[in-house]
């Protein structure tokens, strides 16, 4: 099938082979454009199963990558709420903070939750702490404040749908709800759906990259889409493709640690093309490209069928 994005074609960029040490697998990779360089930073599953977070670092964003040999997050941090790993960073610029905020999985004795952190250099990072109790995945900040409030999508383990939720401080969230319900029945985004890249302001909107989920006999297919949300009044839905837009096709992307798996956490804008920086199968990373116009047409476009 046709799709929108547009695979680099010397992916997968990034496989656990190419680390500076040994690892089962890298994959859900938050990214960063730092104009003269592209960082990542990298989920890597360790021998034990847990996850950390390392920084990887490219000049073209696709080749001659530096990986780090020490984790900027890791569980032996000895943090109660990580004890099992961290996991899907998403990084946000904050220009009013002049900072990248991390929002990541941090896996502690009940499950996965949300942590947020911050940085300025990549090199040292100072913890937000926890916001979000087990279950919760797929936390991911806008770059700006709203009426003097924060914003971050989440995706509560339960109904499957992604919440938003306010906060003054980033430490005490509220104002909490459904921003992205999950579709049901059998649509590709039947299941569960979560957030995904940070937001991408747009003139029609912000523009959120999210995965969905469907369930065959068990056996889940990720894939991702897209959908616009207001610019002043986040929690507000304003379009849905309503087809996705990226899907398992490719063998890197059928079979791996969980096949049929496309999932994003980083990607950013430069010359009016969306760069999507996904793990594919929770066994690599992978790069594709869409133009945004072509994005949004899409999500204004109504399905035929
Ligand atoms: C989700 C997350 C992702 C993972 C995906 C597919 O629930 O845990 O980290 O890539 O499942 O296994």
């Amino acid at each position: 099938m046709e799709e929108l994005f547009m695979r680099d074609e010397r992916n997968p960029l990034i496989t656990a082979g190419d680390l500076p040490y040994q690892a089962n697998t890298v994959f859900n990779a938050g990214a960063a454009d730092l104009g003269d360089e592209v960082l990542l930073l990298l989920r890597v599953e360790s021998c034990s199963g847990r996850s950390h977070l390392i920084v990887a670092r490219s000049t073209d964003g696709v080749t001659g990558w530096e990986i780090e040999d020490r984790a900027l997050l890791h569980a032996k941090q000895g943090i109660p709420y990580e004890v099992n790993g961290v996991e899907d960073c998403r990084v946000t610029w904050m220009e009013e903070l002049d900072a990248w905020l991390l929002a990541y999985t941090a896996f502690g004795p009940d499950g996965p939750a949300i942590a947020l952190a911050r940085t300025r250099d990549f090199r040292t990072v100072e913890r937000v702490g926890l916001v979000f109790p087990p279950e919760d995945k797929n936390g991911v900040l806008f770059p700006q404040r709203f009426d003097g409030y924060y914003a971050i999508l989440h995706r509560p383990c339960g109904n499957g749908s992604v919440w938003l939720a306010y906060s003054s401080d980033m430490v005490h969230w509220g104002r909490h709800q459904i921003v992205l319900p999950v579709r049901g029945g059998p649509w590709w985004d039947g299941v569960r759906v979560g957030a995904g890249l940070p937001p991408i302001r747009t003139e029609e909107g912000w523009l959120l990259i999210y995965h969905g989920v469907k369930e065959l006999a068990g056996d889940p297919i990720y894939r991702l889409g897209a959908v616009l949300v207001d610019l002043e009044k986040p929690h507000r839905l304003i379009g849905r493709a309503h087809r996705w837009l990226l899907s398992p096709q490719k063998p890197y992307e059928r079979f791996g640690d969980a096949p049929n798996v496309v999932f994003a956490c980083g990607g950013f804008v430069r010359a009016g093309e969306l760069w999507v920086y996904y793990g594919a199968a929770d066994s690599s990373i992978c790069l594709a490209k869409a133009r945004v116009s072509d994005i949004l047409g899409m999500i204004e476009e109504q399905p035929a069928e």
